[in-house]
């Protein structure tokens, strides 16, 4: 016997009108996420950034052998270049101008630098 369980089910099911979904908006996120590491687009056009003196993204994830745009928003001349056998380089690249390079075609991490401002670095991820 459970009458006591029988009373609680049917008095609950008496209040129904909680309908009120209107005032919720649903928030789409923005589709940048800074800090993560995205899917590899597919061989197309990346854009690596150097701003302040600093590259962005880090790491930058590329296909075999992508064409990444380099653009330097700082006023000094910057380049990108592969620390390990120069496997990529985009030679000087003007203060407020665009460069390029081709990623290469074995994946790999490879960290890079500019010549001319050694201290800034960064990595980028062929896969
Ligand atoms: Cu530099």
């Amino acid at each position: 016997m459970v009458p006591a369980l029988l009373v609680l089910t049917t008095a609950c099911s008496g209040s129904s009108e909680s309908s009120d979904g209107s005032s919720m908006s649903p928030t789409a996120p923005p589709s940048t996420s800074p800090g993560s590491v995205a899917a590899p687009p597919a061989t197309g056009q990346v854009v690596l950034t150097i701003s302040q003196f600093d590259f962005a993204p880090k790491p930058l994830a590329v296909a075999p052998a992508a064409v990444v745009t380099v653009v330097n928003k700082d006023d000094s001349p910057h380049t990108a270049t592969a620390v390990k056998d120069k496997a990529f380089n985009t030679g000087t690249i003007e203060g407020g101008q665009t460069g390029s390079f081709t990623a290469p075609t074995t994946p790999g991490t490879y960290d890079y630098l500019c010549t001319i401002h050694q201290f800034m670095t960064g990595t980028l991820i062929v896969r």
